[in-house]
């Protein structure tokens, strides 16, 4: 049994932002609501993977499990613009971000009973660097991406919370294998559902085993600096937004969808 990880909710957003540079990650607990998180999953529920698009269609008897990973979940019904910029969850991606950045992906991810352990990763490491230069205080780099999990179940241990290993966003490095840092070992987000962790690419994190015999629901948006590329599949001028979508979006969705205003390279 792993021991939960710290979840404390800052009621600022210079709590917040300070949160994600201290610790990796910030916890935003209530988010949504609980109808609101049923009708999400609904939405989920009627997504058709597209091979083309780099979706998941895994199933129990090709892969063993339920893996129903959608791309770009904006793209496939106005109902998840909203989830671009979430009140509570945009400030703080602009605070970290920069006020033009941009959602580089969002996927509808559905695991079943069975998903394996993931390692523990890193989602991007854009800078290697000794950690004691990461570790002193006049050194503050700048945060690249996060990710937004809005946990859309009441996370059991069964269900395969995701993990963390606190401070390890710090460490200049990807784990390799490493199953500790500075003596820390790794932590589960015991959460509910409705309730968002945001956190920094670096922080060496994993998804753990489905062993319940539920499906998890998570829904992940994805945010960078602007000079980040957006990751929407399929490339070479194949990922087209869907007109009737967009008509739907707002001016500031538009933007974190790459509505920029003309800029250095454009
Ligand atoms: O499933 C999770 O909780 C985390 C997944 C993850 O970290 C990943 O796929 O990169
Ligand atoms: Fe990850």
């Amino acid at each position: 049994m792993v021991d939960p990880l710290p979840l404390v909710a800052y009621d600022t957003l210079a709590e917040q932002t300070e949160a994600l540079y201290r610790d990796g990650y910030a916890y935003l607990p209530g988010v949504l609501t609980s109808d609101q998180v049923a009708i999400l999953r609904d939405h989920m529920d009627t997504l058709t993977p597209i091979s083309e698009s780099f979706d998941k269609n895994g199933r129990p008897e090709d892969v063993g499990f339920i893996n129903k990973h959608i791309n770009n979940a904006f793209n496939r019904h106005a109902h998840f613009l909203q989830f671009l910029d979430r009140p509570g969850v945009i400030e703080i991606a602009e605070a970290i971000h920069g006020d033009d950045c941009h959602c580089i992906g969002m996927t509808a991810w559905m695991t079943g009973p069975g998903r394996p352990d993931q390692n523990l990763h890193t989602d991007w490491l854009p800078l290697s660097l000794p950690a004691d230069i990461l570790e002193d205080s006049r050194v503050r780099i700048p945060i690249f991406i996060t990710t937004a999990h809005f946990y859309l179940d009441d996370i059991t241990e069964a269900l395969g919370p995701t993990n963390f290993i606190p401070g390890s966003h710090l460490s200049g490095r990807s784990p390799d294998g490493d199953t500790t840092w500075r003596g820390q070992t790794e932590k589960s987000i015991m959460c509910n559902a409705g309730d968002v962790v945001i956190f920094r690419s670096e922080v060496w994190h994993r998804g753990t085993a489905n062993t319940s015999d539920k499906t998890r629901y998570l829904l992940q948006v994805h945010y960078a600096k602007r000079m980040i590329t957006q990751k929407y599949p399929p490339y070479l001028n194949r990922f087209q937004f869907d007109p009737e979508i967009l008509e739907q979006a707002t001016p500031r969705q538009r933007r974190l969808m790459g509505d920029h205003k003309s800029s250095n390279y454009d």
